[in-house]
């Protein structure tokens, strides 16, 4: 078996979903491979639309007490009225994301000769190739987008002498950039800007190398004839990063063409390649299904509701890392809607960071898929949301800490997005994103990193503290909130979306609380605060069963408008937290198994990152079969032909979300135990997997055959219990002497020590 890593075609894209991505972190874009017209799609994480600002209202303060009792009374309508006329955002938008202008590349060929044509991505490489043959003469592009270089390279070569001559400029929407033009013989730079006198401004610049052969420029493009081959080299800055951006992108340009495009290819392979191969996978593939374009395989599976590609799947989780590692890097801002990857002046949603489900499940593989690093900038992103989210606690709440409501941008905006009551008014944005910072120390052990965080993970519990009230009943509620998107029908069968103490608040709460305990013991800096917080957590509402035999959603057992709803927000208990627990709380994994039964079977998960989610919850349910289902509807109704992840639009957490779920049906660790293979799809019978990450530090390489495991070794990072669970009895061994194993409830535990490798066999 060999990995899964190519994309490939037989025809250029003819429109953005077609066009394949490549990207360094910060800069991003797209390649459609035309032969006569190559349009590469630009992008830089920064170019947003406009300054920091100040949105909240201040008269939310005086409103949102009298908004909660009228919910405890039954007044929805009332509430909700109330909601928006008096506690919206001043204006109600955050800042969105845009893109840069296009790269154009007129290549001088005779169209209609072309033959042979192959557009593909190699993501064992990072790296893309356009290649055809016109008129005897075989051409060929490269693409790679370097991350030590910061620049976009591109080389356009054939096999004939002197038969290369193309033009290259770059453009696009003219409103937004003041200047275009040659600033050397052999380089043109773009200048523009998105609008506000603190706005982002950015420079684009583009350099021509040719070999042999004519070069000089023409207007605003760079012009080449008769040459051997071709080189072009682009770099984008912006005032986000740097006030000197304008002579930076022409440095990074100067300094890249200087070195060349072998030596800046080899340079990018070994800053790439280790990254990619610290987790590989490798399940059956079929060598016929191998042999299509990639197109080919995902219609196949469209038209055939019974088939499967399993090496598909493989590609489509060494796809999700990929895109993780070419999206975003340390020092970088985090993954937005479309990563980085956004073609339009006005994207869907704004392309912004959407924060109650889509930017927390980018970042969902990235810990367990091995890469720890590329989820700093969220916490980034996290820190800089702290100033505007204790402003909102502050000016709307009345109250200490920080929040954040449903939406974010690249300032950290935390007022509440859009006026749309399903969504706008939810208090548990911040609290959501600070749940990542206990899990990255989960898998990294890096005590230093919560030491920091760990002001922050308080900082959101205060709120909560004094947020939230005490109802009739004497439980801790939320509210004014909802319960993300979805509406309900109450007794009085009145469609209602706000309420106080939806599931999944109560849900989030109790996860933050327990972080933050945990964090502190671990820390040893337990204080009053911290037992406060313990004494809070005994009046959460618990996670309830209502009627159907489902998780209750909402703190009364109401009916769903929609009962098929893209959003299972009550399940965040099953994933990503372990509230709920097969092998813990069976009835409750019962009950969740019957929300997810009653919400497909009213046309759930019909947007890829739904569909995505549910893959996770089949996973942590211990159901094979429902995984593989899942796996299959994904790639064939919410993928993309450049596989990227269709809401629709093109939307990049189903991609994330996907490959983190078939991580997950391979290795999980939560509930303080490694469970091996636990939702294996009977079509991966036989595979291999290496350097899956799991809590506690561990490192997990795993054969199985016939679906059963063949051999897994354990590697810990630091000093730590081990426990592991699998379905049939195994020995631990160490250097080749046996290891004493202790049974507790949930499998058998060791005594790892950091850096050994602990080999498991079937007994
Ligand atoms: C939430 C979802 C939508 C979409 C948007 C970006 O509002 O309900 O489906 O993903 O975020």
């Amino acid at each position: 078996m060999s990995r899964e890593s190519l994309l490939i075609y037989d025809k250029a894209a003819q429109d953005f979903d077609h066009a394949l991505p490549i990207g360094n972190g910060r800069m991003g874009a797209m390649i459609y491979g035309g032969v006569k017209n190559e349009l590469i799609g630009l992008n830089e994480d920064s170019v947003w639309s406009g300054g920091k600002r100040n949105r909240t209202d201040p008269q939310a303060k005086n409103i949102y007490k009298r908004i909660r009792e009228l919910l405890s009374q039954g007044h929805v309508k009332e509430a909700e009225k109330l909601c928006v006329d008096r506690m919206m955002g001043i204006p109600s938008n955050c800042r969105h994301y845009m893109p840069l202008p296009d790269l154009h590349i007129e290549h001088d060929i005779d169209e209609a000769n072309v033959s042979d044509y192959r557009l593909s991505l190699d993501i064992s490489k990072a790296c893309a190739q356009v290649s055809f043959t016109c008129e005897g003469v075989r051409y060929r592009r490269e693409y790679f987008m370097s991350y030590p270089a910061a620049v976009l390279a591109v080389r356009i070569s054939s096999d004939k002498p002197g038969s290369v001559s193309l033009k290259a400029y770059i453009d696009g929407r003219d409103d937004y950039y003041d200047d275009n033009r040659p600033v050397a013989d052999d380089m043109i730079r773009l200048n523009g800007g998105c609008g506000g006198k603190d706005g982002i401004s950015f420079a684009c610049a583009l350099k021509m190398v040719a070999e042999e052969g004519a070069r000089c420029t023409e207007g605003i493009k760079l012009a080449a004839y008769g040459c051997d081959s071709v080189t072009l080299y682009l770099g984008a800055r912006t005032n986000f990063y740097t006030a000197s951006y304008m002579d930076e992108c022409v440095n990074d340009v100067a300094r890249a063409s200087a070195r060349g495009f072998d030596a800046l290819f080899s340079e990018h392979l070994e800053d790439y390649t280790p990254i990619y191969d610290r987790c590989r996978l490798e399940l059956p593939s079929n060598e016929g299904l191998r042999g299509l374009f990639t197109d080919e395989r995902i219609e196949r599976l469209k038209n055939d509701p019974s088939a499967y590609d399993t090496g598909l799947a493989e590609l489509y989780f060494n796809y999700g890392r990929y895109l993780m590692i070419s999206g975003s890097r340390p020092g970088t801002l985090p993954l937005n809607l479309q990563g980085i990857w956004n073609k339009d002046s006005w994207p869907a949603w704004g392309g912004r960071y959407t924060i109650n489900i889509n930017t927390e499940m980018n970042y969902w593989p990235a810990e367990v898929t091995a890469l720890p690093e590329f989820h700093l900038p969220l916490f980034v992103l996290l820190e800089r949301m702290r100033e505007d989210g204790r402003r909102a606690a502050r000016e709307m709440y009345g109250c200490r800490g920080f929040m954040a409501h449903h939406n974010t941008d690249l300032w950290g905006d935390c007022a509440p997005q859009d006026i749309w009551v399903p969504a706008t008014v939810w208090p548990m944005g911040a609290a959501w994103l600070c749940l990542h910072i206990m899990e990255h120390y989960r898998f990294t052990q890096d005590k230093d990193f919560l030491r920091r965080m760990y002001p922050t993970l308080t900082e959101s519990c205060i709120f909560f503290e004094d947020y939230m009230f005490e109802d009739e009943k004497g439980r801790l509620l939320t509210g004014p909130s909802l319960s993300p998107e979805n509406t309900y029908i109450s007794s009085t069968l009145e469609q209602g979306n706000m309420c106080n103490g939806p599931s999944m608040d109560s849900q989030i709460i109790r996860q933050l609380f327990t972080d933050a305990i945990d964090a502190a013991a671990i820390l040893g800096c337990a204080d009053d605060h911290t037992k406060k917080l313990a004494q809070m957590l005994t009046k959460l509402p618990p996670i309830r069963v209502g009627k159907y035999g489902q998780i209750m959603e909402w703190a009364e057992d109401y009916d769903e408008a929609e009962p098929g709803h893209r959003h299972i927000s009550q399940l965040f208990a099953l994933y990503p937290s372990d509230q709920i627990d097969i092998r813990k709380t069976p009835e409750l994994a019962k009950a969740a198994r019957a929300t997810l039964e009653r919400r497909l079977s009213h046309g759930g998960g019909h947007t890829g990152w739904s569909r995505a989610w549910i893959i996770n919850f089949w996973a942590r349910l211990g159901d094979a079969r429902k995984v593989s289902e899942n796996i299959t509807l994904l790639l064939s109704r919410s993928t993309n032909m450049n596989m990227l992840d269709s809401h629709p639009p093109f939307q990049i957490d189903g991609n994330f979300g996907g490959c983190a779920g078939i991580a997950e049906a391979l290795l999980q660790s939560h509930g303080k135990r490694l469970t091996l293979l636990p939702a294996l799809p009977d079509e991966w019978s036989s595979g291999y997997v290496s350097g899956l990450k799991a809590r506690g530090g561990f490192t997990v390489d795993m054969s199985w055959d016939n679906g059963l495991l063949t051999s897994a070794e354990v590697t810990a990072l630091s000093d730590n219990v081990c426990t592991i669970s699998y379905r049939l009895p195994f020995t631990v061994s160490m250097e080749g002497a046996d290891v004493a194993l202790t049974e507790s409830e949930y499998g058998c535990s060791f005594t790892a020590a950091a850096g050994k490798t602990y080999t498991i066999t079937l007994s």
